[in-house]
């Protein structure tokens, strides 16, 4: 333990603790951008966090930058002083000189850090900019997915830091010298030629606009201001338990009611629940398990996160056979909304427009995918991050937090079983595959609804579940993040992986940390937890939870599928891979 002051403040540290984290915890606050705790990061590149300090026994006090810069027995230091705060000042204006100006048009208005701490050190005016400077930085916009933009970068590097530690996917280098420096794809390629999977976990962490979504809310008001067009939207199982914080609401807060309400305000014409279609993937999935583990073909893996397939079609092509062909729960609905909604309610298929609204960047990936096509119609056709809805909402005005909630009102494909809403978590897809593969296998139900072998939130967690009769133990795994899925595939592969089904989901956390979902400043995944908490209780509050047994799906194979994996379900909800 060493003493020191802050700002004439007594105060103890750890051996080695940086100043910047020793304040932190005595919450005093220096500003700054490039480092983030959460992801252990202090690269010292902005120099923002500058304080003043002195020794025992020293002349005069210096500068130091507090995030790299120990506690020291005895030191004397000074966050607020004249020459602290002209110098975080100066270090803003310095970041700014080479920043793109036109702060209104950009994606991440209102919630920048960059913005934050520019506003904390007072800086009124930027004598440095010069438009020249950023003439030369690279827009890559080459993603159906993401935007890159280079003319935004303050050079923190967390992007790196997160795709290569975190996801271990490190597709992302630093290009460039002196002013020239910014973030780039590795060996110059462009975002769509690259590594990258698109799992948006880099634009969670940028403190700036320089990562963000493809912005597609233009897109949707056409749809929605077009008389012709009829407008059915989705929102995935996590939406509901992590959107509700934008509008103020506490993390966790289930606003699936306010979703739908909003959602009708703006013009929506039908909503439906991406839930639906997770019951539906789960019918199909364990259809063709149960099928795969009678040929003894083992392991599978499951097939609904986008950022997985993307991983495994460019990092592991040979893992390919081995993916479920199931297609998602977003591209599943829509499909149905595309042949059986219209039958059923009357409608030309060809007037009318999906829109998926997902916590998840790659999902634009996923609908722009050409083997995802109907006789030439997208079956979705734009996918907006949960990001992208509550900036429509506040361009129209909407306020989510006062509104009342509303429920689904289409006798379709809007009931859920709780299987399907937990597949928002990770172990979500395999807990609601186990409730319906027993009863497919055995004919009865499980005596156990939950299964407790399978909620960790360890990297990769594997389970077994006794699934009796024919079946007997099946040896499962749970993963997500991409950096523990690279080291299951390589088991697999190498023949040392004894599983049978294997869940793979490539954010951490799985869609309740998607990286389409809203962003904290300065915090990683503050809110998982909580979020996760939620759907486990909307399973626990519904009556039916298992897919088999709700009542829609049971409908749609009677009317229209035939059953599970039947030629016509197997035409219409499984798909192929690029390899
Ligand atoms: Fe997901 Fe899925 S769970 S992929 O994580 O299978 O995005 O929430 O919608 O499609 O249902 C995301 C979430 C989502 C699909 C489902
Ligand atoms: Fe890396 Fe994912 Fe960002 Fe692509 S989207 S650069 S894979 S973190």
């Amino acid at each position: 333990i060493v003493h020191a002051t802050i700002n004439g403040m007594a105060i103890e540290a750890e051996e080695n603790e940086t100043i910047l984290h020793a304040a932190r915890r005595y919450g005093i606050y220096i500003p700054t951008l490039c480092e983030l705790d959460d992801i252990d990061h202090t690269p010292g590149t902005c120099r923002v966090c500058l304080v003043e300090f002195q020794l025992p026994g020293a002349a005069s006090p210096k500068l130091a930058t507090s995030c790299n810069t120990p506690v020291v027995e005895g030191m004397t230091v000074q966050t607020r002083s004249p020459r602290a705060r002209e110098s975080q000042r100066l270090q803003v204006e310095l970041l700014l000189a080479d920043h793109d100006q036109d702060c209104a048009t950009c994606v991440r208005h209102g919630n920048c850090e960059l913005q934050d701490v520019a506003q904390f050190v007072g800086l009124r005016e930027n004598r440095f900019y010069d438009p020249k400077f950023i003439e030369e930085r690279e827009i890559d916009d080459s993603s159906p997915a993401m935007i890159r933009d280079m003319t935004k970068c303050i050079r923190c590097q967390r992007c790196i830091a997160i795709c290569r530690d975190g996801q271990g996917v490190d597709a992302l280098v630093q290009v460039g010298i002196g002013q020239d420096k910014a973030v780039g794809l590795k060996y110059g390629l462009s975002q769509k030629e690259s590594t990258c999977v698109t799992c948006g976990q880099c634009v969670l962490v940028c403190p700036t606009g320089a990562l963000g979504e493809r912005d597609e809310t233009d897109k949707v008001l056409e749809m929605i201001y077009d008389p012709e067009i009829v407008t059915v939207f989705q929102f995935a199982p996590a939406v509901r338990v992590a959107f509700g914080e934008e509008f103020g609401l506490p993390p966790g807060a289930n606003v699936q009611g306010q979703i739908i309400t909003a959602l009708k305000r703006i013009g929506a014409d039908i909503v439906l629940d991406t839930n639906f279609a997770a019951d539906l993937v789960i019918m199909e999935e364990s259809a063709e398990l149960l099928k795969r583990l009678g040929a003894g073909k083992r392991p599978t893996f499951t097939s609904c996160c986008p950022a997985w397939i993307n991983f495994a079609e460019i990092h592991y092509p040979q893992i390919l056979p081995y993916l479920s062909s199931t297609k998602s729960p977003m591209q599943s609905m829509g499909v149905i909304c595309k042949t059986y909604l219209p039958e059923k309610m009357g409608i030309d298929p060809k007037k009318i427009r999906t829109i998926a609204i997902m916590p998840c960047t790659a999902k634009k990936d996923e609908a722009s995918r050409k083997q995802l096509e109907l006789e030439g119609m997208a079956e979705i056709d734009v996918v907006l991050t949960t990001r992208e809805l509550a900036r429509l909402l506040r361009r129209e005005g909407i306020n989510l937090a006062k509104l009342e909630p509303s429920g689904f009102d289409n006798p379709y494909a809007s009931e859920f079983s709780g299987a399907g809403a937990i597949f928002g978590t990770t172990g979500g897809v395999m807990e609601a595959a186990v409730r319906t593969m027993y009863y497919v296998a055995n004919g009865t139900e499980y005596d156990r609804i939950e299964f407790e072998q399978l909620r960790g939130f360890e990297g990769v967690r594997s389970a077994t579940v006794d699934m009796g009769g024919k079946i007997g133990v099946v040896k499962v795994a749970m993963c997500h993040g991409l950096k523990p899925a690279r080291a299951i595939v390589e088991q697999v592969l190498a023949g040392q992986a004894d599983f049978d089904f294997i869940e793979i989901m490539a954010c951490p956390g799985g869609c309740v940390d998607g990286g389409g979902n809203l962003r904290s400043k300065k915090a990683y995944m503050p809110n998982a937890l909580k979020r996760r908490a939620t759907l486990y209780n909307v399973d626990r509050a519904q009556k039916v939870r298992q897919s088999h047994n709700n009542e829609q799906i049971q409908a749609l194979y009677r009317d229209f599928l035939e059953k599970p994996y039947s030629d016509k379900a197997h035409h219409l909800l499984h798909t192929m891979y690029n390899d």
